[in-house]
């Protein structure tokens, strides 16, 4: 598999989207997320769903906005060796598939979370020495089926409470924290090209998580295991964007790693109104402005794309409209503050 590159991919993709009329507010020649993120030497990225490869707006719109796509669920353990032995790849080598026709990054996610882990490992009574083996063999075999492919991968996911303690799950309680450095060499091992990043949320401000995160990738950095990235996850209330996340992402840029945004969604209460979709707009925006105004931030990636596919409604009762696009894939004004932000000369 060739590894995909960041390129501007409004040419031929727009032209084409344009003549089949899915998207009335993309037209050919205009930027889209994925070109105006190229001129500022980022990627655009989004979460997305395989098993909707098949509705033809869908594909269009992830395959004409994006440069870089994660599965949402695709890859998740649960999802890829639903019984022990027995791997089901199709959705992963789906979302790889489209990436690769559409000359797109892959940000892989997730090798190492305390959720969507099959049952088999869950109720395996596993002892620790089981439980890492089984780790280190997963992360082998899920990374190097992709090698190659993907360009980042988000090796451990959430490993901290809100508080910022350690989050329990069978591998902190097999290993403790260990679990992290033995998860990264595993995965620099089985693809030594990609990028290799920890990733959570309520870290994009100063506070306990911020700090516990900041320490870990201190920590591993002193010692010599493979970290490349910090993925700060942002999922907000549209209005509730912390006011220091550039700082955060300097912080933690300052560390000698890449920052990447890698969840982005600001959920509205419903119904959203003119006023809230501009509220959103500006914090859409800032997020592209800190990471543009942050070196090495590499890209912005939002948790979906069309509202319609998101996760928020069935989390978040009352809520919804937090992406980009509405649930007939039209523009919201977040689109185009993010391509300002994008394009924009820096002051
Ligand atoms: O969006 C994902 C949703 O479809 C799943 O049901 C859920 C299971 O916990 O995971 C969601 O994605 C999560 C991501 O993998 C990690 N960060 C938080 C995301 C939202 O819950």
């Amino acid at each position: 598999m060739q590894r995909a590159g960041i390129r501007p991919i409004f040419a031929a993709a727009v032209v084409a989207l344009a003549a089949s009329g899915s998207v009335a507010s993309v037209r050919a020649g205009e930027a889209t997320l994925g070109s105006a993120a190229g001129s500022a030497d980022r990627y655009f990225g989004g979460a997305l769903d395989p098993g909707a490869f098949d509705e033809r707006p869908y594909r269009e719109l992830a395959a004409t906005q994006l440069t870089s796509v994660t599965p949402e669920n695709a890859m998740k353990w649960g999802l890829v060796e639903p019984e022990r032995g027995e791997f089901d790849w199709k959705g992963a080598d789906s979302l790889v598939a489209f990436a690769e026709a559409n000359r797109q990054k892959i940000r892989g996610h997730t090798l190492v979370w305390h959720s969507q882990l099959p049952l088999w490992l869950i109720n395996g009574a596993f002892r620790p020495d089981e439980i890492k083996d089984l780790m280190v063999a997963h992360i082998t075999e899920e990374v190097g089926r992709y090698k190659g492919a993907i360009y980042a991968w988000d090796v451990v996911n959430e490993p901290f409470t809100d508080d910022g303690s350690w989050r329990r799950s069978i591998f902190y309680d097999a290993m403790g924290p260990d679990y992290i450095a033995t998860a990264l060499k595993a995965a620099r091992a089985a693809d030594p090209a990609a990028k290799l990043y920890v990733n959570d949320y309520n870290v994009e401000t100063d506070g306990p998580k911020m700090q516990a995160l900041y320490d870990l990738v201190a920590s591993l950095k002193r010692a010599g295991a493979p970290i490349d990235g910090v993925g700060v996850q942002s999922h907000f209330a549209a209005g509730a964007l912390p006011k220091d996340i550039q700082s955060v992402m300097e912080k933690f840029a300052g560390l000698g790693v890449d920052v990447a945004v890698t969840e982005l969604d600001l959920r509205i209460r419903l119904p959203a109104d003119e006023k809230a979709l501009v509220t959103q707009a500006g914090d859409y925006a800032s997020v592209v402005r800190a990471c543009r105004a942050t070196p090495r931030c590499v890209g912005v990636t939002t948790w979906g794309i069309t509202d319609d596919r998101s996760w928020i409604p069935s989390y978040f009762s009352g809520y919804g409209a937090a992406l980009p696009f509405d649930a007939a894939h039209r523009a919201k004004p977040a689109v185009g503050a993010m391509i300002k932000a994008f394009t924009q000369v820096a002051p």
